[in-house]
């Protein structure tokens, strides 16, 4: 997978370097190209900002050294690339989209800083407008480096065996069940004793029970965008009725 990104501020991808991301672009699984739009400000004092027309706060990205970098960036992708900008503007990004992302291979990112980019960056250059969510962001960087750490995991390969794609909250459409390590004592709070019982269904039969208990309690939203077999249906059943108690 190879992601482009349009920057004013490259130093920040260097968060990328850790965990599972560092490890991906160490094996070439995941290619980072960086391209910052300061370097392509051929003009006097090398700005990339000016006044928005018509007034108004803030500063705009310039036209011409966005541009001249987006170009130098699809330049560089090893396959005709998709041009993303974030914005808060876009569409949101979550679990689902990203597996349509990972299909697309070459992915130029615009990070966006100030008030925005001049719109007709957009009619020019661009494809697709992403969002992460409803808050406001400082810039666009962020929210490429969510999407880039988000695409990777789903890389076949970029994960360690530990830890599958299949197995990861959300996949399941479930919150994950309570989890516990070593010691089976702390502060007086103890492991639940099925967990220590090396009953393999039984463990199953409680995490499962958890993990729908947990999501009825904090994310409602999710159950009702599934349906519940009957197995699943007695679990929570028994989960609301224990919470009664
Ligand atoms: C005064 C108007 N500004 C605040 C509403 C507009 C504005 C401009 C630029 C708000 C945020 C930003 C910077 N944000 C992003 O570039 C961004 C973003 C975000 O802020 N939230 C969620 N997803 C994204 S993707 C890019």
């Amino acid at each position: 997978m190879w992601f482009g990104v349009v920057t004013l501020f490259p130093e920040m991808f260097a968060a990328l370097d850790c965990g599972i991301t560092g490890r991906s672009i160490k094996t070439e699984l995941l290619q980072l190209g960086l391209w910052n739009p300061r370097d392509y400000a051929h003009n006097k004092h090398h700005t990339v900002d000016d006044r928005p027309y018509g007034g108004g706060p803030g500063m705009i990205m310039m036209v011409e050294p966005l541009q001249a970098a987006i170009q130098a960036a699809k330049q560089a992708a090893p396959k005709k690339p998709v041009v993303v900008h974030l914005s808060p503007q876009g569409k949101h990004f979550n679990q689902e989209t990203a597996t349509a992302f990972l299909s697309k291979e070459s992915i130029v990112l615009i990070a966006g800083r100030y008030e925005g980019i001049d719109e007709r960056l957009l009619e020019l250059e661009v494809d697709e407008e992403w969002s992460i969510g409803d808050y406001i962001l400082s810039g666009g960087e962020l929210a490429a480096m969510t999407m880039i750490d988000v695409t990777t995991r789903l890389i076949p390969g970029a994960l360690g065996h530990e830890d599958s794609v299949s197995q990861d909250s959300l996949s399941s459409g479930l919150l994950k069940y309570p989890q516990y390590t070593r010691p089976e004592s702390y502060a007086e709070l103890t492991v639940p004793n099925v967990l220590l019982s090396g009953n393999h269904q039984a463990i199953e039969r409680w995490r499962l029970k958890q993990a729908l208990g947990k999501t009825w309690l904090r994310r409602p939203d999710l159950l009702a965008k599934q349906s519940l077999d009957e197995f699943q249906q007695r679990l929570l059943a028994e989960f609301i009725q224990e919470q009664k108690k």
